[in-house]
């Protein structure tokens, strides 16, 4: 699984400021301690960036690139600034990401600078409510790559994770299963996922077991990339094929299987718990796991 970085955000407390101020050390710190862990991406969010988009991620790439040799994920909606971070880029970046709204602007540039990119799979009405309106996007957005000679292989679709915490609208399950319809929809075509954007507004404590039990369901449609916490070793660790054993059981509960909960260990049952909350099969409260 390729793993992405996501601690470069100008959402985050302490480096969105560093990255408004031009604060290249604490920047630097955090693409050097993502590398440590293994990142194959580093994921560079600077968000709309609607003031001189540009010239900020032309900073972004530069500064994050003297520091390591890991790829750069160029995390914008704005295609000014997208071009921008392409142009300095050193090796192969990931274009994160192309929608229907911004793809005619935005194609292109994924054959002028030969990358692969993240196809959001975000609608013209916005958010699409469920498997069959996402493979409805994707296969809009498969049409128009593929009239233009990119490759199946250069495009990972991105279902849209959104928070469970939102028992309104979950969006868990339409997400799985539009995984499930992707290799037949898009032969040889990639994935990709939010994986924070489902623990969003949980209690911080708690965020971490619904990032992993999402990662290792996502793994069962064998996920293609994610956007991670590179700091959650754990989380590492299960991407990276090291807990087998509890993968299996988080898919045995996903299949319906009967799982006796006094015969597994407690972290087990906390696994095992999360995915039903995940599935809906119980309800989200803030004490699941209790
Ligand atoms: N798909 C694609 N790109 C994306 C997303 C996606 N990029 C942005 C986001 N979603 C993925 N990245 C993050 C980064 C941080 C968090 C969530 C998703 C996050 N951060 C903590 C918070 O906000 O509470 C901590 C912030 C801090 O450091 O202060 O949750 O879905 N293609």
């Amino acid at each position: 699984m390729i793993l992405i970085g996501e601690n470069l955000n100008i959402m985050s407390k302490t480096l969105g400021p560093a990255m408004k101020e031009r604060d290249a050390k604490p920047i630097q710190e955090i693409a050097i301690a993502q590398t440590k862990q293994g990142m194959d991406y580093i994921d560079v969010n600077i968000g709309p960036a609607r003031k001189e988009g540009d010239k900020f991620m032309e900073w972004m790439v530069k500064t994050v690139q003297e520091v390591t040799d890991k790829p750069l994920s160029l995390d914008t909606t704005n295609p000014l600034a997208m071009e921008a971070g392409l142009k300095v880029h050193k090796g192969r970046a990931l274009i994160n990401s192309i929608s229907l709204a911004r793809m005619e602007e935005e194609l292109p540039l994924v054959t002028k600078y030969d990358c692969d990119f993240i196809g959001l799979l975000w609608g013209r009405e916005g958010l699409p409510r469920d498997a069959n309106e996402r493979g409805a996007i994707a296969a809009e957005l498969l049409y128009t790559a593929n009239a233009k000679d990119i490759k199946n292989e250069q495009i990972w679709f991105d279902p849209i994770v959104t928070p469970a915490v939102n028992i309104e609208s979950n969006h868990v399950k339409p997400c799985l299963e539009f995984m499930g319809m992707l290799p037949d929809l898009a032969p040889g075509s990639g994935s990709a996922v939010g994986l924070s954007n489902v623990s969003n507004g949980a209690p911080n404590n708690l965020r971490a077991y619904l990032n992993r039990t999402y990662l290792m369901m996502l793994m069962k449609y064998n996920i293609h990339s994610a956007i991670v916490d590179a700091f959650d070793q754990e989380l590492i660790d299960i991407a990276r094929g090291r807990k087998p054993a509890l993968v299996k059981l988080v898919h045995r509960v996903m299949d319906g299987e009967v799982v006796e909960v006094s015969k597994l260990n407690t972290e087990e049952a906390k696994y095992a718990k999360t995915v039903k909350v995940l599935l809906g099969i119980s309800l989200y409260s803030h004490s699941w796991l209790d």
